[in-house]
């Protein structure tokens, strides 16, 4: 991390923090209680003994890496992204970039499958059977944790947030970020990989290939590294709808990824969503008369269209508040 800290401007400063490291064999209850309790204090923790196989996490980081070692002509063939395939420093249709390279994917087979032919055309049928699996493994452990999240809590129904990502039609992406190496000083500001903004969807399950780089801000101005540590473990982090469906109890917190000038970075980020005609309210175990719902009802599509025409660091949620 140090290479990282000395393009930061003067302003903003760096504290140390250890985000919870959540063991997920640990007995049903007492987990449910850490979890909730970490998404109230930083909106992210860590799950170790998560099982999502081995070899499944590594498929998919090989095909990553082939993917992102081609020529950057090559590359392009799989873009412009808009909002899906390869972009290359462009993020979103606003004018955000960065020092990244991406793939942004839709989760549904058929659009794994479409997407794999031009990604992949040598063997596409490689990529799109490691990203189903994957797929596979990070919805299965994005249900678990919502169900525990329920647990903790106490929603007498404990699907009640986890159904949302189960349905067919869910709307979940998968993100390939890889964040080259920038050796340019301490005097540019470039680096900056991913700009800082929140997650719009319900859960994101990151999985990084232990160079740090995430960093999050718990108070304004203030951003916390989190390391990659164990490399072993899933980064989850809230997204908006969750801060939504909690009342704000759980909170979906700003994050950036810096680039260094030692090692190149990849990560994968799944974001779990809710179908676009699923409606988003708060939970009503989490209503009470002297906590009135601090946002209205939407639909997500209706909050897609809002996320997609502002910037990448701007508040979405803000718009969504209660009158
Ligand atoms: C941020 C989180 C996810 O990476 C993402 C991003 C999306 C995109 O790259 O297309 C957005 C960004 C993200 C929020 C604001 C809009 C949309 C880029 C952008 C400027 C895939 C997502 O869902 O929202």
């Amino acid at each position: 991390m140090v290479a990282a800290y000395l393009n930061l401007s003067k302003t903003e400063q760096i504290r140390d923090i250890e985000i919870p490291i959540i063991d997920l064999s640990a007995d049903r209850s007492k987990v449910s209680k850490l979890i909730v309790k970490a998404c109230e204090e930083f909106g992210f923790f860590k799950v170790i003994n998560h099982g999502v196989p081995h070899d499944v996490i590594t498929r998919m980081e090989q095909q990553g890496y082939e993917f992102f070692a081609k020529p950057a002509s090559r590359k392009q063939q799989a873009g412009p992204a808009n909002p899906y395939g390869y972009g290359c420093k462009n993020i979103g249709p606003k004018g955000d970039i960065g020092e990244v390279e991406y793939l942004l994917l839709h989760t549904n087979p058929l659009s794994i499958d479409h997407n794999s032919k031009t990604i992949s055309s040598t063997d596409p049928n490689k990529f799109s059977y490691a990203v189903r699996g994957y797929v596979e493994e990070v919805n299965k452990l994005a249900y678990e944790i919502l169900e525990l999240m329920a647990v903790g809590l106490e929603a007498p129904d404990h699907s009640v947030i986890s159904r949302l990502i189960s349905n067919v039609e869910s709307d979940s992406l998968l993100r390939f970020n890889h964040y080259p190496k920038v050796d340019d000083g301490a005097t540019s500001p470039s680096s900056i990989g991913f700009g800082e903004h929140t997650d719009p969807q319900i859960l994101t399950l990151l999985r990084s290939d232990g160079v740090d780089g995430l960093q999050i801000s718990l108070d304004d101005g203030v951003w916390v590294p989190v390391n990659s540590d164990p490399v072993s473990a899933f980064c989850i982090n809230v997204g908006d709808l969750l801060q939504v469906m909690t009342n704000g109890r759980f909170l979906s917190v700003r994050h950036r990824a810096m680039v260094n000038s030692y090692k190149s970075r990849m990560s994968m980020a799944y974001f779990s969503a809710p179908p676009l005609d699923a409606t988003i309210s708060c939970l009503p175990v989490l209503l009470t008369p002297q906590k009135p719902p601090l946002y209205r009802s939407f639909t997500w599509a209706e909050y897609k269209k809002a996320i997609y025409s502002l910037r990448l660091g701007d508040n979405r949620l803000n718009l969504f508040k209660a009158r």
